[in-house]
């Protein structure tokens, strides 16, 4: 029993509903409740646990982000008609969040389906939110609309071209996102406009802190961390759908194909060695597709790094608890799939996932505070700087082990 009573004390917040209440009295409350169980199985918990001011907001926030998501990754629904893939996500902000009755048909599969045929429940409670809430939200949804659409135009089946569009594409889809919560948090009173501000990783609408205290540089920088280890985990997955997000500027520079899915070459497998890279007439031009595959994994792993001490930074800015878990938890689970994914050959040829009983420790330590969370992040850097300094991992005596060993020690 006190064990039970300490453990309800302890992670009770983190059962809460705070939607429960609004629900039982609005049915498109309620939809949007349990649509959000169903299309987030990550986001779910953590967005209702957050304070009741709080928790509708970023629900809808979510779910309208989520909706756009929907449209954007549908490769079938508008094959031959871009235009008004692009379109439609264009106008969205502007035509269907103010749509009360607003369905979209035959996009999107499963849950996400439902979600947008039933989208007017979502665009009504989105009426009900407080103003500062709802210019916030039109806005990011109006921005990462526009951004999507010009990425629906570029042909993505070979990755971005360099790092600046891959850097600009994970601002769009993920950086808006961390910018678009910190303005809602800072609107509903619940934290400070202290996390507005730049961090190390220029925020590219802001060249000039100094002319601007007040800027999203650490928001951005939250938004890009949690995208760049997606996309590096999804590779196989994306490769297959047609769709690729690593820098081609990065990886041709591992591969003097033109093919991102060389990394992905089936004969690389079987026998448990990698093929040699061949050229020209069968002559063999690299150490094997494996090694090569890795060092490119290597240095986008030191790409994704060197944005937590922004992380970091932001989160340790933050006062209110479930605030800091909602935002901490995302922050850390990405910081354990990075390192899970670190010169990981499993990564070429299937999924990549963190073992339950460690997810279990890392959200326990969002709920215990900075201190813990600072010490898992410390202690996965040093495990990765180890193996850099032992040379056990692809490209260690090179300029990428230099850059993982410096990004590493930037976070110990
Ligand atoms: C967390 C309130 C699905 C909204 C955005 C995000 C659509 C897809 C890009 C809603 C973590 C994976 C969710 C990086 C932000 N853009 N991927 C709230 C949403 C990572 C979240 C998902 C991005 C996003």
């Amino acid at each position: 029993f006190e064990v039970a009573a300490a453990l309800r004390f302890k992670f009770g917040g983190l059962l809460e509903n705070n939607m429960k209440s609004a629900a039982q009295e609005n049915p498109d409350v309620a939809f949007c409740d349990d649509m959000l169980t169903k299309v987030s199985r990550s986001f779910a918990a953590v967005i209702k646990q957050l304070p009741a001011g709080l928790c509708l907001d970023i629900c809808v926030f979510y779910l309208v982000l989520r909706a756009l998501d929907t449209v954007e990754d549908d490769m079938e629904a508008y094959k031959g008609r871009e235009h008004d893939k692009e379109s439609e996500l264009r106008a969205f902000g502007d035509k269907r969040l103010s749509d009360d009755n607003c369905s979209i048909h035959g996009v999107g599969a499963a849950d996400e389906a439902t979600l947008i045929q039933n989208f007017g429940a979502v665009s009504r409670v989105y009426k009900s939110l407080p103003e500062g809430s709802r210019e916030v939200i039109r806005d990011i949804t109006d921005k990462m609309g526009a951004g999507m659409a010009e990425y629906v135009a570029a042909d993505l089946g070979q990755g971005t071209v360099d790092q600046a569009a891959y850097d600009r594409y994970c601002h769009m889809v993920a950086g808006l996102v961390g910018e678009g919560l910190t303005r809602i948090f800072v609107a509903r009173g619940m934290e400070n406009d202290t996390i507005m501000a730049q961090g190390e990783r220029v925020w590219p609408f802001c060249p000039d802190p100094a002319k601007e205290p007040l800027n999203m540089g650490l928001a951005n920088s939250m938004g890009l961390f949690l995208q760049k280890t997606n996309i590096i985990r999804d590779y196989l997955e994306d490769y297959v759908d047609g769709r690729a997000f690593w820098p081609q500027s990065v990886w041709k520079k591992h591969t003097t194909t033109n093919d991102l899915g060389e990394f992905a070459r089936p004969t690389a497998h079987g026998a448990g060695v990698w093929a040699p890279l061949e050229g020209a007439g069968g002559k063999v031009v690299g150490k094997g597709v494996g090694e090569q595959a890795l060092t490119c994994l290597n240095e986008l792993v030191a790409d994704a790094l060197e944005l937590v001490p922004d992380s970091l930074e932001y989160l340790a800015r933050l006062r209110e608890p479930a605030v800091y878990r909602f935002c901490a938890i995302p922050q850390i689970m990405a910081m354990a799939t990075l390192s899970e994914c670190f010169n990981n050959p499993k990564l070429f040829t299937g999924v990549v996932k963190i073992r339950k009983g460690l997810t279990a420790r890392l959200i326990i330590a969002t709920v215990d505070g900075p201190g813990a969370v600072n010490w898992w992040f410390r202690q996965m850097a040093r495990e990765l700087a180890k193996s850099v300094r032992n040379g056990t991992c692809a490209g260690a005596a090179g300029p990428i082990g230099a850059r993982l060993a410096a990004a590493c020690a930037r976070i110990e």
